[in-house]
């Protein structure tokens, strides 16, 4: 019986997070762009019975057991439902409290202080040419780094545990910033969902 890899809900209504995002934005992002990797991925997955049995993160986190007719339509879909999946939960209505203070102290070793981190993580997303996502992330050595990829590459790719990540996609922000990306991610931080970021590095530490 084939496994199908499902849309999940919002946890919140599309006009939850305005102004920092539209509603529009939020309806067509979760209904149309990530239910498209959902279905992209199913269908890639249709000719692999094995692979339909794996779960999301041990697929993306192992393309190269994948075979090479599916393995760019699962690092594309498989990335895209998984990098949205987290999206999702990574931004809340209000936003949440500041990092747990472990988080925020670690920030500040790595950073310099929390503000440092902002604009440094901001910088990685407003420098993304084309596509992809800004990420904070714990690597192998288990500390933290700010950084970007392309695409629906996800850190759990190559081998990092992502905390946060924002997507810089045109479609995340094109029908209300236009080109400001700028102004996307600086609202961005007003509705970050701190508590979630906190249990991820919680469960990664
Ligand atoms: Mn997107």
């Amino acid at each position: 019986m084939a496994k199908l890899h499902l849309l999940p809900e919002l946890g919140f209504n599309f006009n939850a997070l305005e102004p920092s995002i539209d509603a529009k934005t939020m309806e067509i992002h979760h209904g149309k762009h990530h239910a498209a990797y959902v279905t992209n991925l199913n269908n890639a997955l249709a000719n692999f019975p094995d692979l339909q049995q794996k779960e999301l993160l041990e697929l993306i986190s192992h393309l190269d057991t994948v075979p090479e007719a599916a393995r760019t339509a699962v690092r594309n879909n498989g990335g895209g439902h998984y990098n949205h999946s987290l999206f999702w939960k990574w931004i809340t209505p209000g936003g949440s409290k500041k990092p747990s203070s472990s988080l925020d102290k670690d920030l500040s070793a790595t950073f310099g202080n929390f503000d440092a981190f902002v604009e440094k993580f901001s910088q990685a997303g407003l420098t993304r040419f084309g596509s992809g996502w800004a990420w904070l992330a714990v690597d192998k050595a288990k500390k933290l780094t700010v950084y970007s990829t392309p695409n629906q590459d996800s850190p759990v790719m190559e081998g990092l545990s992502p905390l946060l990540g924002l997507d810089v996609w045109e479609h995340a922000y094109y029908l209300n910033y236009q080109n400001r990306r700028a102004d996307y991610i600086k609202a961005f931080w007003s509705i970050v969902n701190w508590d979630y970021v906190g249990e991820l590095y919680k469960a990664v530490k």
